[in-house]
C-alpha cells in the first residue's frame, strides 16, 4: 500500500433479486420505493464494460448500510465508515445499519452491471476479498484482472463446491482493451505464467502487475463511448459519465 490515498470508483450495482438467505435478513427493513446497491470499489472504471459477476468474500460480514431516503448500500463496515466521513451518505458522519448479512448469504444476488455488456450478473464468492481494503466487494472483469479470471475459472469449474450454477460463473469474455500482446490481456496472462488457481498468490501478483502496466500505458479501448482512444486517456472521461449518470461515485483511502 502507497503512502498516497488511492482514489477508487465506486460502482453501483442495483439488486435486481435477493439470494435466499439474504432476503431472509432484510425482510421488513428496507422502504418499498428504495433501491439497494451492491457497491465495489474499482481503480479500472475504463474496464466496467467486460463486467461478469460481483465478487464478495464468503466468510466476511457486510451491512445494509441507509446512504440516503431512497438509497441502501451492502458493504463492510469499514467501507462504510469511510464514505460517511467522506460526505457520500445524505447525512454526513452518520452510519445507520439496518441489517447485517454474511458474504455466503449474499451468493447468487442478481444484480444490474452498469456500462456491462452483460446486464445482469450474479454475486459470487471470492475467498481472497480482503475486508481491510475498500468496501469488500469487488466486480469482476475477467479480460482484464488476473485474480478475476482466474477466480471464474475456478468457480466454472467447481460450481458444485462452491454452491452456485455453473453458468454463473461462465458468462462470455468479451475484448474490452487492445494492448501490443493481447485484446484478452488477464486471461494470456494467466495461461502464459500457469495459473492454475486463485492460490498461486506469487504468480498472480506478478501477473496483475504486468496487466496493470501494459493495460495503462500501452492499451487502447476496443468498446464504448471511448472506442480507439488510449486507456490513458478513456479512464477519466468513463469516470466522468458514470459520476454524471448517477451510476458511480468518487471514494478515497
Ligand atoms: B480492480 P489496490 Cl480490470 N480485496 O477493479 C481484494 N481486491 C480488491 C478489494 C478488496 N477488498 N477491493 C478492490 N479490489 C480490487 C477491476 C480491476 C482491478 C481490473 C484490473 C486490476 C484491478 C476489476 N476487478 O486491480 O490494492 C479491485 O479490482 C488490480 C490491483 O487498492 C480494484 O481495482 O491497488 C483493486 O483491487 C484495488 O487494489
Amino acid at each position: 500500500e502507497g503512502v498516497l490515498p488511492q482514489e477508487y470508483t465506486a460502482l453501483k450495482l442495483k439488486v435486481l433479486e435477493w439470494a435466499p438467505q439474504a432476503a431472509e435478513s432484510i425482510k421488513g427493513k428496507i422502504p418499498e420505493d428504495a433501491s439497494v446497491f451492491l457497491v465495489p470499489a474499482t481503480l479500472r472504471p475504463e474496464t466496467m464494460y467486460g463486467q461478469t459477476c460481483c465478487f464478495v468474500g464468503p466468510n466476511l460480514n457486510y451491512g445494509i448500510f441507509k446512504a440516503s431516503e431512497k438509497e441502501y448500500f451492502v458493504i463492510t463496515e469499514r467501507g462504510a465508515k469511510n464514505m460517511a466521513y467522506q460526505g457520500i451518505f445524505a447525512q454526513e458522519g452518520v452510519i445507520d445499519k439496518i441489517a447485517d448479512v454474511r458474504g455466503t448469504d449474499l451468493v447468487g444476488t442478481l444484480v444490474n452491471a452498469p456500462l456491462s455488456f452483460h446486464k445482469q450478473v450474479r454475486v459470487l464468492p471470492m475467498d481472497t476479498v480482503l475486508a481491510t481494503k475498500g468496501t469488500g466487494v469487488v466486480t469482476s472483469v475477467p479480460s482484464d484482472s488476473p485474480d478475476d479470471f482466474a477466480m471464474v475459472t475456478e468457480l466454472a469449474k467447481k460450481a458444485d463446491f462452491y454452491g452456485i450454477k455453473k453458468e454463473w460463473a461462465e458468462l462470455e469474455i468479451i475484448p474490452i482493451i487492445q494492448t501490443p500482446t493481447s485484446d484478452l490481456l488477464a486471461p494470456y496472462l494467466v495461461k502464459k505464467l500457469k495459473i492454475s488457481s486463485p492460490k498461486d498468490a506469487k504468480q498472480l501478483q506478478e501477473a496483475k502487475e504486468l496487466a496493470y502496466k501494459e493495460g495503462f500505458y500501452q492499451g487502447v479501448m476496443k468498446v464504448g463511448e471511448f472506442a480507439g482512444e488510449k486507456v490513458e486517456v478513456a479512464k477519466p472521461k468513463v469516470r466522468e459519465q458514470l459520476i454524471k449518470a448517477g451510476l458511480a461515485f468518487a471514494y478515497s483511502e
